[in-house]
């Protein structure tokens, strides 16, 4: 048994619920420590009136005795402030009030038009309850269990924003150690602050337009261990499977793992990262060897090499504008201004905290897949004595590496 969870709840409905099945027994869990990324996803400059309304904290229903998983699923409530102002239209019986706020003028890249086609609906409203990213607040909090299992073998997962709104943050090659602890500072997410308000005055100016801002994302997944996820099939492939995990984030347009797509522009030669060994390999979560490089992004062949795993993902700009483009009124057929509503500018700073969520949830379940164990102090066992055979297998294990290859 891996890890899997499940989602439910509408942005204005009554609330959100997580489902977490796989998690080891023992695992320390606390609702503070959630609510610590939680409170991370409603933060960045640009965001809108909502997450004044919300104070998103889980409440822990089941799964967790004296601070401790059980084994058994862990189910999370969130519930949503902004019910109090919603419970008429949003109840879940009845018929007269639910139809006062009706969404028939489809916004164009949002999931209004083709979700009322697909289910046969005639209010939008029934699509984009659950469309909206208010959803995303319960990825977070299943993340934030996984958090939690990746931190008992010392891996730290990290974001930060690398565009918005078409501006570049200067890059840097080396990551500081937890990233977050960097990211988390400005508002909107940057590690160089040399451009921090130049972005914000790009907000301001889409503010002002009616207009919305997209960018990408980077996830940071310091000291994984070597050898996670699988070539044997595709589906066990573990860059496929963190695509598909970072794709299915609302808005996400696009996703890279290390080089990403310039590495279809370069030659092998200056691609490939090489390989040479560390000393001592005991214990070494990459197994006794490091690259020199990481355009790789932390996997090879779909398996981790133990080098930081590095994902990023492109956000569109949200579909919700206060100058809207053209639609059809699905009332009466005739051209129309699309629906306009209280919304972000941006929510990239937030798309990173989400990314994390979903980056964490991927690799707890490799971990798991790996090391199994009911509880974990039986995975510690089984990461231990993987790593110390690792470090034991090569004839040369004993000898120190030459001065080049350390
Ligand atoms: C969203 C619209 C806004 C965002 C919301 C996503 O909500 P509202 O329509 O209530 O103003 O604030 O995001 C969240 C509520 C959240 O928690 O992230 C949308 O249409 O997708």
């Amino acid at each position: 048994m891996s890890l899997r969870f499940t989602t439910a709840g509408e942005s204005h409905g009554k609330g959100l619920v997580t489902i977490v099945e796989g998690l080891p027994a023992g695992l320390p869990i606390t609702a503070d420590a959630i609510a610590l990324d939680l409170g991370r996803r409603m933060q960045g400059y640009g965001r809108g009136a909502r997450m004044k309304i919300e104070q998103d904290r889980a409440e822990i229903l089941s799964g967790v005795r004296a601070g401790e998983t059980l084994g058994s699923p862990v189910a999370l409530l969130i519930p949503n402030r902004d019910w109090d102002n919603w419970s008429d239209v949003m109840a879940t019986e009845g018929e007269g009030e639910q139809r006062r706020r009706r969404v028939t003028r489809p916004r164009p890249g949002h999931a209004d038009l083709v979700g009322v086609l697909k289910y046969d609906r005639l209010d939008g409203r029934d699509i984009l309850e659950r469309a909206s990213a208010r959803e995303t607040a319960a990825r977070v909090a299943a993340g934030a269990l996984a958090r939690a299992l990746l931190g008992a073998f010392g891996i730290d997962v990290g974001s930060h924003v690398i565009s918005l709104g078409g501006l570049r943050v200067p890059g840097s090659a080396v990551y500081p150690n937890p990233l977050n602890d960097v990211s988390d500072q400005s508002p909107i997410r940057i590690l160089d602050r040399s451009i921090e308000a130049d972005i914000i005055a790009r907000i301001d100016q889409a503010k002002a337009d009616g207009d919305t801002l997209g960018g990408e994302v980077e996830v940071v997944a310091q000291r994984p261990i070597v050898g996670l996820g699988s070539h044997v099939s595709w589906d066990r492939k573990l860059d496929g499977r963190l695509a598909g995990a970072l794709m299915s984030i609302p808005a996400i347009k696009a996703v890279e793992i290390g080089l990403g797509i310039e590495a279809a522009r370069r030659p092998g030669s200056q691609v490939h990262d090489p390989i040479v060994r560390v000393s001592p390999p005991q214990g070494d979560p990459r197994g006794g060897f490091r690259r020199e490089t990481n355009n790789a992004g932390g996997l090879e062949g779909g398996i981790t090499t133990g080098e930081p795993l590095v994902c990023r993902a492109g956000m569109k700009p949200i579909s919700t504008l206060m100058s809207p483009l053209r639609t059809v009124d699905l009332e009466t057929g005739e051209p129309a201004n699309a629906q306009s509503e209280r919304s972000d500018v941006t929510a990239v700073p937030a798309a990173g905290v989400i990314a994390e969520a979903m980056v964490m949830l991927v690799l707890a379940e490799a971990m798991l897949e790996k090391f199994g164990g009911d509880s974990l102090p039986e995975m510690q066992r089984n990461v231990k004595g993987y790593l110390a055979s690792l470090g034991a297998r090569w004839p040369f294990a004993h000898r120190s590496p030459s001065s080049e290859e350390c």
